[in-house]
């Protein structure tokens, strides 16, 4: 794959190395207070023991990451922004709920049930799912469809790699993933906001790019319950509500899945929702986004075609009409 950098940023502005720091000691801070919940020990427990990716408890970082030579070079965004404003309707729909809320998510023991078109399904321990895996950093944009954005160092591997160990038949063509739904833990599922559990879906090709990632981390701890944890989609090219969180079922299908928002609204959500200035919502435009942590009179950037990521990704809808196909 090309490797090249979305943004026109020079290496300068790369964040130095005492701003991730200061971002980790604010990390600290928001386990202490409590905002973060204790995911740690589960995933240490995930880790291969041999691969020691996982650090020690006093620290609780990921050790050994590889930093993906593809990443953004924009400065990441805030670590308040990215745990503290978030999208996880089961956990509330105000941007400050699921920080509130999501504590009661109960992320150990997890396992992920594998169906349909693929040779091996069942079910999977979070430990069976991660083991072969090297994590890897990999800092991208993120755009969600209410014209924010954000840039973030998450922590993951391609999710390709995973759903090649189920062996798909040659009848797969989409991927369907769903979250965890549970009234008890999940306030947010009491009201029919949505059509839960909350599900997304790929194409077998989209969900096979390399760019797309299985994640289980950001800025170099593992998620807070509010991102997602512990296990998450990443499709940086994407609106945010294909990054579906919390993962509990995989299906792989031969016909296009049913995905939440289109469900909830087909006209305004279509199943490939591509990052694309051109095409506007029905209520608003998307050729510009708000990066989250710019402050009150912050301008808005242009927003690119597929996120940024159109060199990459761009081949895997040749011939398709991205206005019909939105
Ligand atoms: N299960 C589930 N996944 C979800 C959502 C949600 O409400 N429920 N919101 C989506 C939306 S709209 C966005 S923008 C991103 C937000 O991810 P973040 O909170 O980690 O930034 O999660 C996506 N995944
Ligand atoms: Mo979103």
């Amino acid at each position: 794959m090309l490797i090249r950098r979305p943004d026109s940023i020079k290496p300068s502005q790369i964040t130095p190395e005492h701003l991730f720091a200061q971002r980790r000691e604010l990390l600290i801070a928001g386990l202490a207070a409590g905002l973060i919940p204790g995911t740690m020990a589960q995933a240490q427990r995930a880790a291969d023991p041999e691969s020691r990716q996982l650090a020690a408890a006093s620290d609780g970082r990921f050790a050994d990451l590889k930093r993906w030579p593809g990443s953004s070079t924009a400065e990441p965004t805030a670590l308040e922004y990215v745990t503290q404003y978030n999208n996880y309707y089961e956990f509330g729909t105000d941007k400050g709920e699921p920080a509130r809320n999501a504590h009661t998510l109960v992320t150990d023991p997890w396992s992920v049930t594998v169906e349909g078109e693929a040779e091996n399904t069942g079910s999977f321990t979070l430990e069976d799912i991660l083991r072969p895996h090297a994590l890897e950093e990999r800092i991208y944009r993120f755009r969600c469809v209410e014209a924010w954005s954000m840039v973030v160092p998450w922590v993951g591997f391609p999710l390709g790699d995973l759903l090649k160990r189920f062996a798909p038949t040659s009848r797969a063509k989409y991927v369907q993933f769903f979250t965890l739904n549970d009234p008890e833990t999940m306030p947010g599922v009491r009201s029919r906001v949505l059509d839960w559990p909350y599900r997304e879906g790929l194409t077998i090709a989209e969900a096979m790019h390399p760019l797309a990632l299985l994640t289980v981390g950001v800025y170099g701890q593992a998620l807070p319950n509010q991102n997602g944890a512990p296990l998450r989609l990443i499709v940086p090219w994407k609106y945010g509500y294909k990054s579906i969180k919390s993962i509990v079922r995989i299906r792989f299908m031969e016909n296009e899945p049913e995905t939440s928002w289109n469900m909830a609204n087909a006209r305004e959500y279509g199943f490939y929702s591509n990052v694309n200035p051109d095409v506007p919502h029905p209520r608003w435009s998307q050729a510009s986004e708000r990066p989250l942590g710019g402050g009150l009179f912050a301008s808005r950037i242009p927003t690119l075609l597929f996120n940024g990521y159109a060199e990459e990704v761009a081949s895997l809808y040749a011939g398709l009409d991205l206005v019909r196909n939105h």
